[in-house]
């Protein structure tokens, strides 16, 4: 499937954002830069990549989360946006206008335009049009034939000419007839590079025609010289939307997307493989859901929480281990219980504590306690979170400012990192049986 490389990069990038510690300039930084080797490859132009990765550097590094998502996934969403965005945003909604809405399909030799037709073809029946198909292309000496073949398979008729030379004298033969259909889709000639030749024929066709949609149809493996034949087209008639094909067949495809991005005219169809009913609407969320192996940004945060609570709970065991602890960790122990229920999973990593018995009710307010804690976190430095003793009362007073908690609250939260950390210390190289008779069954901060 086209950008599956993309895609894969992508993925290893944000479990890299759900893995780190602090969203900080740095991981930004190397988030961009892996985006930008992702989109290279994949063929995407050098001034498109760079513009992308300079907006999700600037919202990564400006923004501040909405409240209800962390930083990380604040991220996450960040770089969703911003491949959604540049892929055109929304979705192409069908709207047939006019009786009879003509349809222009143009392209180079090869691109899938004869192929798109028969699909298109198709697609506009489905939905209960009365659709005609017309082959203007005199250059290719079957091209009316596939085209009455593909019109065969479907029931739709297909008009065209075996012995005029002129595209428009084709159009006007039947001109009359077209008016009786809902849509009408026109396959043109192509040639095997851009020529003027190519241009002033289409040209010609545009002005007869008049159509409603003209698409310029470019096959996903032509690479980057796909903007430059989109820019041609659009330059010449007006390209009101793409349709790019054998997106089955590549591994790239970026460059044939970021087409789009030229001429401002979204994608509105793929082709993902030879045969009639191998087309789809193109929509951009959906696709970069897809590409990053997951439906929409609700399912791809989803993946990001399990990523970071695996992550944490592998963490939490080696710091409880070794009797490190942290406000970070504090945080993200307390986010962990919340989700995993009742300690049950945290309790289970520390051997020989699984059969501990907690207070009932233990977990009322933590909902509450967690806003606040994440608030407070938030208007802390990097310095204090790692290390919460350096935080003096004028510290206090200025992270409880910027957090809009009291001093009170600010307070509360050190009281019960400490507690905790003195618990953690206990833990280094204890037997955890032991420890338990200790706490009496009771975690300092439930
Ligand atoms: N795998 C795959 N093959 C496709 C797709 N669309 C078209 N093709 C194939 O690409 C080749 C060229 O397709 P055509 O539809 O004849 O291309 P065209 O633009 O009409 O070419 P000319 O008439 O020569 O200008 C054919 O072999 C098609 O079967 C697609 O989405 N996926
Ligand atoms: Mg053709």
């Amino acid at each position: 499937m086209v950008l599956d490389k993309l895609g894969s990069s992508l993925k290893n990038t944000l479990s890299k954002i759900a893995k780190a510690v602090f969203v900080d300039e740095k991981l930004i930084n190397e988030l961009v830069k892996d985006i930008q080797r992702a989109l290279l490859k994949s063929d995407v132009n050098v001034k498109l990549v760079f513009d992308l990765s300079k907006k999700i550097k600037e919202r990564g590094l400006g923004e501040k989360p909405q409240t209800g998502i962390t930083q990380k996934e604040h991220l996450i969403k960040i770089v969703y946006e911003e491949l959604v965005k540049f892929l055109g945003e929304e979705g192409y909604k069908i709207e047939v206008k006019e009786k009879p809405f003509k349809i222009m399909l143009i392209g180079l030799f090869g691109s899938g335009k004869t192929t798109q037709a028969g699909k298109l073809g198709k697609f506009f029946k489905k939905k209960g049009y009365k659709v005609a198909l017309v082959q203007t292309d005199t250059w290719r000496p079957a091209a009316y034939e596939q085209l009455k073949t593909l019109g065969e398979q479907t029931d739709i008729i297909v008009y065209g000419s075996k012995t005029l030379k002129d595209p428009v004298e084709i159009y006007r033969e039947y001109e009359k007839e077209l008016n009786k259909f809902d849509v009408v889709i026109i396959d043109t000639a192509g040639r095997d590079a851009l020529s003027g030749d190519l241009i002033k024929e289409i040209e010609k066709i545009n002005s007869a025609v008049k159509p409603s949609e003209t698409l310029l149809v470019l096959s996903a493996d032509i690479g980057q010289t796909a903007e430059k034949q989109a820019e041609a087209f659009h330059n010449s008639v007006g390209v009101t939307g793409l349709i790019i094909s054998k997106m089955d067949g590549t591994a790239k495809g970026g460059g044939a997307l970021a087409g789009a991005s030229i001429t401002h005219a979204p994608v509105k169809f793929i082709g993902v493989g030879e045969k009639i009913d191998d087309l789809e609407i193109f929509d951009p969320k959906r696709f970069v859901g897809r590409m990053l192996g997951m439906g929409d940004l609700e399912s791809l945060l989803e993946k990001a929480r399990e990523v970071v609570d695996e992550d944490t709970a592998e963490d939490m065991q080696r710091k409880l281990l070794k009797g490190e602890f942290n406000l970070v960790d504090l945080y993200e122990q307390m986010s962990a219980m919340r989700k995993m229920g009742p300690l049950s999973k945290i309790v289970d990593m520390i051997p020989g504590m699984g059969k501990m018995n907690l207070p009932k009710g233990a977990l009322e307010g933590q909902e509450e306690k967690l806003k606040k804690w994440k608030f407070l976190m938030d208007s802390m430095t990097k310095e204090e979170l790692e290390n919460p003793d350096v935080i003096s009362s004028e510290r206090v007073e200025r992270i409880s400012k910027g957090s809009g908690c009291s001093v009170q609250e600010v307070r509360e939260l050190l009281k019960q990192y400490r507690q905790s950390k003195k618990m953690v210390k206990m833990m280094k190289g204890q037997d955890p049986s032991k420890l338990m008779k200790k706490f009496k069954g009771k975690v300092p901060g439930m």
